[in-house]
């Protein structure tokens, strides 16, 4: 009875003590590595518009393409519609860990973005890839310290920004006295047109629109489809106001956490990203048009030469406005403005309208 416990104790023994040596044995690198590649990573993305709006279509398209590029290492949940942080939470959300990477409208927060708020500027993009190519340029140029606390994934813009109303605008006379939702540099070159704008993130938009608090917005055209704006706002004027520029930023520790092959797959998509983002915005706004055309029979006006001439006229004291914030934050100003019309050129010539 004794000799049979004492056996399948020392068998017990033995067994602990090839483990214990067969781990000792082993590189011990080796395993965790192997461990860490069959590991999936779990990346959360959070977004503030809806899943129909091209900050989403960009938001799967980015997901895809690094769950692709990492051969399903790395997987990307995606939270649109703020499902996961609000418009105005974003940015706090991403640096306090709530999300791992979320989609910020720099003009969402006055005060915090000075130096890439002035791809917000009116300076006359004409297209959302050569403003979202010229915000990454800029943006990677510049490496400024307001982007010190994260990692930025990827930049982009909207078109060009038109008005869309209730009631038609023809001229800046019909505009007197509107209220139109806007956000960033536009509030105040609103003003200054004659109109009454409020300021709101994208996301509180149809509901203000229903609700009648705006007679309209201003943003790209493309909204006119993916929130079925068109439906209220069937008048469309032409003004080319500025873009809203975007960052898609990642939480610092948790990127800093990241294998370098993902971080790699991560960095090398960054511009490719921003491209991908302002040729779809491009195409898109023309079908929207189409679309809207068709559905809600809506009518496009231009503005007379003198009230474009009074719009730009405007628009240079927007930049002087800028600049003033700019150099009291302890930017140089001039230096960044000349980065960003370089930038634009060079995109423009490629990208002509
Ligand atoms: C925008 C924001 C969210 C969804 C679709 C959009 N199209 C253009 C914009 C830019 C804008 O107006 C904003 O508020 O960021």
């Amino acid at each position: 009875m004794f000799k049979r416990y004492l056996a399948v104790l020392l068998a017990f023994a033995a067994l602990a003590l090839a483990a214990c040596s067969d781990q000792k044995a082993g590189e011990p690198g080796a395993e965790t590595a192997e461990k860490q590649a069959e590991e999936v990573i779990t990346i959360s993305y959070a977004n503030f518009p809806p899943a129909s709006t091209f900050p989403c279509i960009q938001m799967e398209r980015w997901a895809d393409e690094v769950e692709k590029r990492t051969d399903g290492r790395v997987k990307v949940e995606t939270y649109p519609g703020g499902t996961l942080l609000s418009a105005k939470n974003m940015y706090r959300g991403v640096l306090e860990g709530q999300a791992d990477i979320g989609c910020l409208s720099l003009p969402y927060y006055p005060g915090v973005f000075p130096a890439l708020l002035s791809v917000n500027l009116p300076v006359g993009f004409t297209n959302a890839t050569t403003a979202s190519l010229t915000l990454w340029d800029l943006y990677s140029k510049l490496q400024p310290d307001e982007m010190k606390n994260v990692k930025v994934v990827t930049t982009f813009t909207s078109a060009p920004s038109n008005i869309m109303s209730k009631e038609p605008v023809r001229s800046l006379e019909d505009l007197q006295g509107m209220e139109l939702r806007a956000s960033g540099a536009l509030l105040k070159m609103l003003e200054l047109m004659g109109a009454k704008p409020v300021g709101m993130p994208m996301s509180q938009t149809p509901e203000a629109l229903q609700k009648g608090v705006v007679k309209g917005l201003v943003s790209s055209l493309e909204v006119l489809k993916d929130f079925n704006f068109a439906e209220l706002c069937r008048y469309e004027t032409i003004t080319n106001l500025p873009v809203y520029p975007f960052a898609v930023v990642m939480n610092e520790d948790r990127w800093n956490s990241l294998p370098d092959d993902v971080k790699k797959v991560i960095d090398d998509l960054g511009r490719e990203q921003a491209e991908w983002t302002g040729n779809y915005m491009d195409a898109h706004i023309d079908e929207a048009l189409e679309w809207s055309k068709k559905n809600h029979q809506i009518e496009i006006y231009t503005l007379s030469k003198e009230d474009r001439d009074r719009i730009a006229e405007i628009g240079e004291g927007i930049v002087d406005d800028w600049k003033a914030e700019a150099e009291k934050s302890g930017l140089d100003a001039d230096a960044i403005l000349r980065d960003l019309m370089a930038f634009k050129g060079k995109y423009e010539e490629r990208f002509p309208e």
